[in-house]
């Protein structure tokens, strides 16, 4: 799939539409879902233009996914939700509705959040 430059996140990145920023460093942008299913949903996203997970694996420099990988952990213990835990989610592709095709990994807690069946 090739990268959309007008999907809505490359928007929020270009500072197109605004976000409710929760970090931001060289290689990440994170902020508050627009639909939070969790007292914190935070979206954490590179800054380069990757379609999805795998795109990011593959493609992506080892600064990048270093950077993506430390954000993330860093994010969710600023959000305080270190200590009672939190799940990670990324969508990729048709069967799991992403809905929005820039990689991004969801960072949801603040309340039990169930088993994950689905
Ligand atoms: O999830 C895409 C997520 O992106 C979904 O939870 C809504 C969120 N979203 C969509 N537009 C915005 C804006 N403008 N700000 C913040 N959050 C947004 P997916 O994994 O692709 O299904």
């Amino acid at each position: 799939m090739s990268y959309d430059t007008n999907n809505i996140f490359a928007r929020i990145l270009r500072s197109e539409i605004p976000c409710k920023k929760a970090y931001e460093d060289d290689h990440v942008l994170a902020f508050h879902d627009i639909h939070p299913q969790a007292p914190t949903h935070i979206l954490v996203i590179p800054k380069g233009a990757y379609v999805s997970a795998a795109d990011f694996g593959a493609h992506a420099s080892d600064a990048e996914i270093a950077a993506f990988t430390r954000a993330v952990s860093r994010i969710a213990a600023e959000a305080g939700v270190e200590g009672s835990g939190y799940r990670l989610i990324s969508n990729h592709g048709p069967d799991s509705h992403q809905e929005v095709p820039h990689y991004h990994v969801h960072i949801l807690g603040g309340r039990p959040l169930g088993r994950l069946v689905t």
